[in-house]
């Protein structure tokens, strides 16, 4: 039997160099699975609570571990979430924190996999049809919570929608990267690298509009295929609620104004993806954008949906986005970030299974998004916390290619 044997909780450094929480478990027919909490800077509202590591690792020692422990069968993954879930009767994890839970949750399913000997991408998998590869959305240019004294606009990512392959992705992605690197330089520009890896420098967004645009046009040629912009505006960050306006330091935009703004970018610069362009709580701010642009880019909830299924169902009815972003530590199990990630798609609300800013090794994303056969994954371009995701991603595509 697959019963879990053991969980052990451990407190680890993140790519922020913080502290975050590590489970391991092992069942009794010998399966193994580790998974690590990521941690987010530009945290949404709405989102599972994440603790202090040494706290969340003692609240679950104290109230989870005792009623999974020698007691649940791995393989059952939605027995082992409602427990995680019994176990702290907050809606929001906030008694054993959404760090353990994430953990926890995400080593169970490696566990499981592992004492069926299969892949994980492939125990996760409702269908034995894995055929289509997640667009890897990296993140070129940076500012925002992840990179002081660089942009208002959180990401400027590069969007490889014509590749053939996950490889040839990513691989254009690095590319953009390193030109929007010279490219920043060459205009003499000091640069350095925000959380995910993207360039942060002094410059305002249209320069790096610019920087972008010019360094896609340049790499689309030489690799054949077609890339397109997009953006994690994260609108909750900019949004000052005293005085209901977006702020842009200087500049001021109100909603109606904002709505304006962004529609513009989009039709301007063809942004294939936009994520979180108004603040969190105004799915109505969304629905009229959605309306307006939605049949060119993708209009993307983050911080909106917060990979809940009560806030994508109230999306979903009115019509606020085309798309959401998915990242299990908002919600805290996989069972419920699986249920968003259906309901999305049942919806064709187009699910991006996303990374966070604080990082680590950990790349179960990559085999959720492959699992799930979710169109897009947002992973950043380099670091090491980023190809952890991003070579596993070329790992699946050689496995699959070979079974
Ligand atoms: C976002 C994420 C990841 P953070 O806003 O989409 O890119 O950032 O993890 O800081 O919330
Ligand atoms: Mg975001």
């Amino acid at each position: 039997m697959s019963i879990i044997n053991s969980i052990h909780l451990d407190r680890i450094f993140d790519s922020r160099g913080n502290l975050t929480v590590e489970a391991t478990i092992k069942t009794q027919n010998g399966g193994f699975g580790r998974a690590i909490a990521p941690s987010g800077a530009s945290t949404g509202e709405y989102e599972a609570i994440e603790l202090p590591a040494m706290d969340a690792i003692s609240a679950a020692k104290k109230h989870a571990l005792p009623e999974l422990e020698n007691k649940i069968d791995s393989i059952d993954q939605k027995q082992v979430d409602s427990t995680l879930r019994a176990a702290d009767a907050t809606k929001n994890f906030s008694v054993i924190g959404a760090n353990s839970a994430v953990a926890i949750s995400l080593a169970n399913a490696k566990a499981a996999a592992d004492s069926l000997n299969m892949p994980l991408y492939q125990y996760m998998s409702a269908t034995s049809k894995l055929d289509s590869f997640p667009i890897p959305l990296g993140n070129v240019i940076g500012g925002g919570a992840h990179a002081k004294d660089s942009t208002h606009i959180q990401e400027f990512l590069s969007v490889p929608v014509g590749a053939s392959c996950v490889f040839d992705a990513i691989s254009a992605n690095t590319s953009v990267h390193k030109l929007a690197g010279t490219l920043l330089s060459d205009a003499g520009y000091s640069r350095a690298k925000g959380d995910e890896g993207g360039w942060a420098a002094p410059i305002s967004d249209e320069v790096a509009f610019n920087i972008l645009s010019q360094s896609i046009s340049k790499i689309s040629k030489e690799v054949g295929f077609e890339i397109k912009m997009g953006i994690d505006v994260a609108a909750s960050e900019l949004y000052d609620s005293t005085k209901d306006r977006y702020s842009y330091g200087n500049l001021n935009r109100s909603k109606e104004e904002q709505i304006d703004y962004i529609s513009n970018l989009s039709r301007d610069y063809s942004l294939a993806y936009i994520e979180d362009p108004l603040e969190e709580n105004d799915f109505e701010g969304f629905s009229e954008l959605t309306k307006l642009i939605g049949n060119d880019s993708l209009i993307c909830g983050d911080d909106l949906f917060a990979t809940n299924v009560e806030r994508l169902k109230q999306g979903i009815e009115l019509k606020s986005a085309n798309s959401i972003l998915i990242k299990p530590n908002q919600i805290g199990t996989l069972t419920e970030t699986i249920a968003a990630i259906d309901l999305a798609k049942e919806n064709n609300v187009m699910p991006v299974i996303s990374h966070r800013s604080g990082e680590t090794e950990d790349n179960t994303i990559s085999h959720i998004a492959f699992a799930t056969q979710a169109p897009y994954i947002k992973t950043g371009v380099v670091g090491g916390e980023r190809t952890a995701k991003l070579n596993e991603l070329i790992r699946i595509e050689q496995e699959i290619k070979t079974l």
